[in-house]
This record gives C-alpha cells, sequence and structure tokens, in this order.
C-alpha cells in the first residue's frame, strides 16, 4: 500500500451547493429509471448542481465517466459501481484527487477496496438477505420439493452475486429442492425471456423460477406462457425489486412473490451526503430495508411501485 491508502478519506466543505456527479450504470428498466428521478428530483432540494452520466450498461464507459467527472473538479462523486471490480482504480483515483466517493445501489469488492479508506460509505440494500428471502417464500411455497430454474443479474454486480448467494445457501438446506439451471440474463426483461425460453427446452419439468429482478421475472412469464405453461398453478415465479409490473403480476396470480430493491436512494444520499459534510461519523453500511410483497399485500401496496 502506498501512503494514499492509509491518507484520510477527502473531506466534503460545508457550503450552500456543491457540484455532485453521479455515474448510473445504464436506463434499460424501470428501477434504473426510478432511481435516476430519485437523484435528479432530491438535487434540487439538496443543492446539488448534478453531473449525471448514463454508462450505457458498460463499466469502461462508467470508469471512462468518473474520470470526466473528477476532470470537472466535482465536490462528490456518487456512484453505483455496475460491477464489483472495474470501478476501483476509478474510485481511488477520485480519492487522490480530494474527491470523497459514496457508493449507492452497487458495492464494489470488499476484499479489494476498503470502505472509509477508499470511499465513504456504501448506502444499499441487503442482497444476500434479500435471496435469503426469496428462498424461504419458495420453500413454503412449493412445500420443499421442485426444480429451480435461476436467472442471474448482471455478471459480476454486488446484487447479482449476493442474491445467488443467498437463495442458494438456502436451496442447499432443502435437498427435495434442486437448482437445474442457472444462468444470467443481465437484469434485461427480454434477455430474461430468451434465457427462459431456453432453458424451457433443455428442462420442460421445471416447477419455479428464480429472478434476480421483476423485469427477468417477467421476461420469463412470457416465455413460460408462450411454452404452454401456466405461470402461479404449473410454475412459481419469485423475484426481487418491487417494480409495479410485479405487483401487478402478483396481483393477477402469475408471479407468487417478490422482494422489494428500493431504487429510491436521492433521499438518503443527500442525508449522508450533508452529515459527511457536518464531519460526522457515517456508518460503513447504510442499509436500506425492503418490504416483501405477496398474493396478501400486492394490491393494496400498488402506489409503492414504479
Ligand atoms: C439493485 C440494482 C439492480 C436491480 C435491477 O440495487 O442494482 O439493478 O435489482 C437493476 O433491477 O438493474
Amino acid at each position: 500500500f502506498g501512503v494514499s491508502a492509509y491518507a484520510e478519506l477527502p473531506k466534503l466543505k460545508q457550503k450552500d451547493t456543491y457540484k455532485v456527479g453521479f455515474a448510473q450504470t445504464e436506463s434499460n428498466n424501470p428501477w434504473r429509471i426510478a432511481e435516476s428521478k430519485s437523484m435528479q428530483d432530491v438535487a434540487k432540494t439538496c443543492g446539488w448542481n448534478l453531473v449525471y452520466t448514463d454508462a450505457a450498461g458498460s463499466a469502461a464507459k462508467q470508469v471512462a465517466d468518473v474520470e470526466s467527472m473528477i476532470a470537472q473538479k466535482v465536490d462528490l462523486i456518487v456512484l453505483a459501481p455496475r460491477e464489483e471490480k472495474p470501478l476501483i482504480p476509478a474510485v481511488r483515483k477520485a480519492k487522490k484527487a480530494g474527491i470523497p466517493v459514496i457508493l449507492i445501489d452497487r458495492d464494489v469488492d470488499p476484499k479489494l477496496a476498503k470502505v472509509g479508506v477508499d470511499y465513504v460509505t456504501f448506502i444499499g440494500s441487503d442482497f444476500v438477505d434479500q435471496g435469503r428471502r426469496a428462498a424461504e417464500w419458495l420453500v413454503k411455497a412449493s412445500k420443499g420439493q421442485g426444480k429451480i430454474v435461476e436467472l442471474e443479474g448482471s455478471t459480476g454486480s454486488s446484487p447479482a452475486n449476493n442474491r445467488k448467494k443467498g437463495f442458494d445457501d438456502v436451496i442447499a438446506k432443502n435437498t427435495g429442492l434442486k437448482i437445474v439451471a442457472s444462468q444470467s440474463g443481465d437484469f434485461s426483461r427480454d434477455k430474461g425471456r430468451q434465457v427462459m425460453q431456453t432453458l424451457l427446452q433443455a428442462h420442460p419439468d421445471v416447477t419455479a423460477v428464480y429472478a434476480h429482478n421483476d423485469e427477468m421475472a417477467i421476461g420469463a412469464i412470457s416465455a413460460l406462457e408462450a411454452a404452454g405453461k401456466k405461470p402461479g398453478q404449473d410454475v412459481v415465479v419469485v423475484s426481487i425489486d418491487g417494480t409495479r409490473d410485479a405487483l401487478t403480476a402478483i396481483a393477477s396470480g402469475k408471479m407468487g412473490a417478490t422482494v422489494q430493491s428500493s431504487p429510491f436512494f436521492g433521499p438518503i444520499a443527500c442525508e449522508t451526503a450533508r452529515k459527511y459534510a457536518r464531519g460526522e461519523k457515517i456508518p460503513g453500511w447504510v442499509k436500506v430495508e425492503d418490504k416483501f410483497y405477496d398474493k396478501s399485500n400486492a394490491q393494496a401496496n400498488m402506489a409503492d411501485g414504479y
């Protein structure tokens, strides 16, 4: 480690307005669009002059986006690292340039980067717990029996890695349940549909689908129906996010349950930045609590959807 690895984290001076960079990963689904809107809305009330970039699904472009924010000498960078590893050098460059970084939504690899040394904090959900909660629902709904197809999120992203870990660990303890296939659909509805279509050919006797996000779950439901299956009857579907389309699918019986993964990071990012500017100690993980939706409460909570 060079001296910079242990040098103090850059401070955030107290002032009325800040130039804040928000490096978004992509805008290809309702979750990401809701997150960007939350950040853009809060900028007005938080005194942020927001520099917004969209990496269009490319970690390499997101690195370039962060580097351009450093060149623009922003006061603070708020970053949702698309994948756990490739953004770490950019986070370190920001620190070297005296710019504090707050991670929201997705994390960097904790074995390679150090919170409190390389960046201020990670504000986000407990993805391992989300996977665990999805699995616990499925164990009950399937009475512990069945063949599962798992649709993984973007390869190398912390939500995909940890939602897999949380889910698979619970399923491993229930020997009547087996994950017969697990493949990435990149958090996208259409890729989720395509991957499900392919896996159905190899596993026509599937009885359950676990998707790392609602968009892929909805894509999987179209693939199941195209194959003549009845989602919610022959095949149970469980997912994560809590989008409006998922709540509608649960209310109609096509989807079984979804664990919320709140995209509304604006207010908590503003509050955390203000605390940091006041010199308050920020915990390494500012954990976001997530609701759970199934047939019993999806209709009543439709307004939570986005
Ligand atoms: C989770 C977020 C994930 C969502 C997906 O915090 O990074 O990315 O679950 C989104 O819908 O694409």
